[in-house]
């Protein structure tokens, strides 16, 4: 049976990839700051998910929960970091700087504490999958994008730069870069609470769902171990390219 350490699992894509790993037999570790809903979601989930509460810009926090965890929840076979999150969508000029700052401490600096704590155990026993959440704003530019996609771009090139130090291990590290998702919390964050901004999103459109982000990220660890897929992109049908903006006299 293998075991999964999923951050982020309190909604969205965490909470559905690790229903999707359950289902398919997985032990999931689920990690995320609200202890309430860890709690539930131990209750439904049963033994075979372990909730970890620590939010995950506090290293000490990571560190100390992640040692302490109980003997047979030592080693994970696949760490999911999925744990993230966009602030604002306004241009950088009038962006807030703790805005910034939250974003690079979680989805960047947050992701590489995990995987520097998780990897050398995976690299001990030559086994293991990490499987990191980037995003379409790591490779395509948008207006207010501004550091969230600075932040998934770091992710796309750090999950590529971890296959280059694993070379001739069996560690397999991949990336899923979503476009526009639907049914989590992610634009009820980025708009600060405004419900009514967030929803507009998600209007009259058929988005990519939890559920699909989670059957891709099984999929990715069932390939048979000498099949590493590096990057795989993911947008809805219905969203696609625009033409170069170009600023006219
Ligand atoms: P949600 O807001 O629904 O979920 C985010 C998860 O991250 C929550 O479980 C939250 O847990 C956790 N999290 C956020 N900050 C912290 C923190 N400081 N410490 C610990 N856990 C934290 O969003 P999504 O499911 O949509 O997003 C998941 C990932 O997918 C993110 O990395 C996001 O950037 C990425 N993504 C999302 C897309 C979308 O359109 N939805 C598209 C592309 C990528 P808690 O609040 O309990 O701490
Ligand atoms: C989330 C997708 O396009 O809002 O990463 O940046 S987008």
């Amino acid at each position: 049976m293998k075991t999964a350490l999923v951050t982020g699992a309190t909604s969205g894509f965490g909470l559905a990839i690790c229903k999707t790993l359950l289902q398919a037999g997985y032990r999931v570790i689920g990690t995320g700051r609200r202890g309430e809903r860890l709690e539930e979601l131990s209750a439904q989930f049963g033994e075979q998910f372990l909730p970890l509460v620590f939010d995950i810009q506090d290293i000490n926090a990571i560190e100390k929960q992640l040692t302490n965890r109980p003997s047979q929840w030592q080693s994970i076979d696949l760490l999911v970091n999925n744990a993230g999150l966009a602030l604002g969508l306004e241009s950088a000029d009038k962006a807030n700087l703790n805005d910034w700052f939250t974003m690079i401490d979680t989805n960047i600096k947050g992701l590489v504490a995990i995987t520097h704590f998780i990897l050398p155990e995976m690299v001990a026993k030559n086994s293991g999958h990490i499987i990191n959440i980037g995003s379409i704003a790591g490779s395509y530019p948008y207006p207010g994008g501004n550091v969230y996609g600075g932040t998934k771009a770091f992710v796309k090139q750090f999950s590529l730069n971890l296959r280059a130090d694993l070379a001739g291990t069996a560690i397999r590290v991949s990336n899923v870069e979503p476009g526009l998702c639907g049914g989590t919390e992610f634009s009820n964050i980025r708009f600060k609470g405004d419900n009514d901004k967030a929803a507009k999103v998600y209007e009259n459109v058929q988005y990519v769902s939890p559920e699909d982000i989670a059957n891709i990220v099984l999929w990715l660890n069932q390939q048979p171990p000498h099949v590493n897929i590096n990057r795989i992109e993911v947008m809805p049908t219905a969203q696609t390219f625009s033409p170069l903006a170009v600023a006219r006299e």
